[in-house]
């Protein structure tokens, strides 16, 4: 009861920011007569909109930390937001748990090459039919250090034979088309793995809870695509409580996951908004992290 009077507060706030926005924009476009005013005015009315769009993404996972347990897609932040009717445009909008992907940053851990999550992301090259080699090839272009991993792996050394030459990174991707710059990575491949990555400022847990069959097949050594599609059906009748809860469903055949790689909580979120006026489309991704505070902080906001 609580939970939805909530949801309903939020979405009235939501309705109230996008009117007030709307209203002043609607007053001012009467006095414009170029379309070159026109376009700057769509975009102010887009930016207007992200920010009304994101903090109703803040409000509702401000609301779900209150509430505290674990995260799971049967919660209210995971549901989309159905087009939004607004004066003259509509609003869509959606949250997306960016733990239920692997992030490739995760590879590296406190500087070191994570043995755990490097087994993870070999299992998920394999079950998706890309070579496992290629985990080296991401860990050498994160790893601080210049020392080649074998097989696969590059560093200065070959990036600077490239035309144009260029360096490894030696630091943490900041986005996955970072991946066309590391040995071994096409179009082709990345496209691949996109669905099932992140990359996310520091390393983090899988949460179990919003993770597609795939993601979980790979983290659970001895998990089939078969079972893991099983279990995340069942899962999301009833999420999992904890990890043993977890471990107790897994099928007896599967073999143990790592501790250290999986949770039942997130705190990173992909917000992802689009909204169209008249002839003016806009759309925004921004990343959020619920730390230590209820309320959500900005990671990064980019317009499409
Ligand atoms: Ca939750
Ligand atoms: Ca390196």
């Amino acid at each position: 009861m609580k939970r939805q009077r909530g949801l309903a507060v939020i979405t009235a706030m939501l309705v109230v920011a996008l009117a007030a926005s709307l209203a002043a924009f609607v007053a001012w476009q009467q006095h414009l007569w170029t379309r070159q005013v026109e376009n700057l005015a769509a975009q102010a009315q887009g930016r207007a909109v992200a920010l009304a769009a994101l903090q109703w993404a803040r409000a509702l996972l401000a609301e779900d930390a209150r509430a505290g347990g674990t995260d799971h897609l049967q919660e209210d932040w995971a549901q989309a937001l159905a087009p939004l009717p607004a004066d003259g445009g509509e609003l869509s909008g959606a949250i997306r748990d960016q733990q239920g992907l692997f992030n490739l940053n995760s590879l590296v851990r406190g500087g070191q090459a994570s043995e755990a999550d490097g087994a993870v992301f070999r299992r998920l090259l394999e079950q998706l039919g890309l070579p496992p080699d290629l985990d080296n090839a991401v860990v050498d272009w994160i790893d601080a250090d210049s020392e080649v991993r074998y097989p696969g792996g590059a560093e200065d050394g070959h990036y600077l034979t490239r035309d144009p030459p260029y360096r490894a990174a030696n630091r943490p991707l900041t986005t996955v088309d970072g991946l066309y710059r590391v040995q071994g990575f096409d179009r082709v491949r990345v496209e691949r793995l996109r669905p099932f990555v992140s990359v996310l400022p520091v390393p983090t847990p899988v949460n179990v809870n919003t993770a597609p069959p795939e993601v979980l097949a790979a983290l659970v050594d001895g998990l089939t695509l078969e079972q893991a599609k099983t279990l995340t059906d069942a899962r999301d009748g009833r999420p999992f409580r904890d990890l043993d809860d977890f471990r107790q469903r897994l099928p007896p055949a599967a073999l143990a996951f790592d501790d250290s790689v999986a949770a039942v909580g997130s705190r990173y979120f992909l917000v992802a908004g689009h909204a169209r006026f008249d002839r003016a489309r806009v759309g925004f991704e921004a990343l959020l992290e619920r730390g230590q505070s209820v309320w959500p902080t900005l990671v990064w906001q980019k317009n499409l």
